[in-house]
């Protein structure tokens, strides 16, 4: 857990195809019609995004669509992340948060968004159990190269696709993606790091908390990008470069907490 304020990038998915359930939910409401919709995704390591291969949310989360900032662009989150960015100029005016619809998580497996950077031209929303509905948006996206938590909760859909009620084809083909080179866990840090403490499944709580730890000092002290823009350059040169670049393109918000 984070003790200080953090400094999340908002990475925003946008919506090509909302799930049945959610477009059931949202059928003949008018302050959608016309309007981008993005899935608002809070991450700490934005060089990473080349390699999203899903997007999670938690099944029983409550998320709202709530206005932003810009007139046709609306964000798909948490109420309690749309309070925080109403006062970060992310909302109509300073203050304002318009909510225009309410879901809950499991409405929205197997919506198919648009991940900026990332190598596929398409991901899905998926389920994870460990989504916190009381950090950044509630809505995580998904690097199994980078991120141990990401890359177990992958593990478990691609074996138990009917337990975890999804399409194995939302995530069968999605392979992680040698996005960081570092010494020690080479260019898929997350699979690798897994293999080697035999972590198997989101459950193994704590062999995930040691490795996500040992894999962010790694990549960060030690990695070097291997795709992209910033091929080449060390991670702590990268990150900042890569994030201004999301900001600049519209695909990218910075957000605190
Ligand atoms: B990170 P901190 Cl590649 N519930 O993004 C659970 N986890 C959440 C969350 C929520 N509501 N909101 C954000 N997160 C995740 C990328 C990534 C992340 C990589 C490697 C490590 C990593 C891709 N997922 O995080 O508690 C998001 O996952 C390890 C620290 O605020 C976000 O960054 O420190 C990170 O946790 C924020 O965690």
């Amino acid at each position: 857990e984070a003790v200080g304020p953090q400094d999340y990038t908002c990475i925003k998915l946008k919506v090509l195809e909302f799930a049945p359930e959610t477009q059931a939910v949202l059928a003949g409401n008018k302050e959608v019609e016309g309007k981008q919709i993005f899935m608002v995704a809070a991450t700490l390591r934005p060089e990473t995004m080349y390699g999203q291969t899903n997007c999670f949310v938690g099944v029983d989360i409550k998320y709202g669509i709530f206005k932003s900032n810009k007139a046709d662009e609306l964000f798909l989150m948490t109420e309690r992340a749309a309070r925080n960015m109403a006062f970060q100029n992310l909302s109509p005016s300073n203050g304002e948060i318009v909510k225009v619809a309410d879901l809950v998580g499991h409405q929205l497996i197997g919506t198919e968004v648009k991940a900026p950077l990332s190598v596929y031209p398409s991901v899905f929303i998926l389920p994870m159990d460990g989504v916190l509905a009381t950090k950044g948006t509630g809505v995580v996206t998904s690097v199994p190269s980078d991120s141990p938590d990401d890359y177990a909760a992958v593990m478990d859909l691609k074996k138990k696709p009917d337990y975890y009620k999804i399409k194995p084809e939302w995530i069968a083909s999605y392979e992680p993606v040698p996005i960081i080179n570092t010494p020690t866990y080479g260019n898929l840090a997350a699979p690798t790091i897994c293999a080697q403490m035999k972590i198997n499944s989101q459950k193994d709580k704590t062999q995930l908390a040691l490795a996500k730890d040992a894999v962010y000092k790694d990549g960060f002290y030690n990695g070097v990008i291997i795709i992209g823009e910033q091929t080449g350059k060390p991670v702590q040169e990268a990150k900042p470069l890569i994030r201004q670049m999301l900001i600049d393109r519209n695909e990218a918000v910075p957000y605190n907490e």
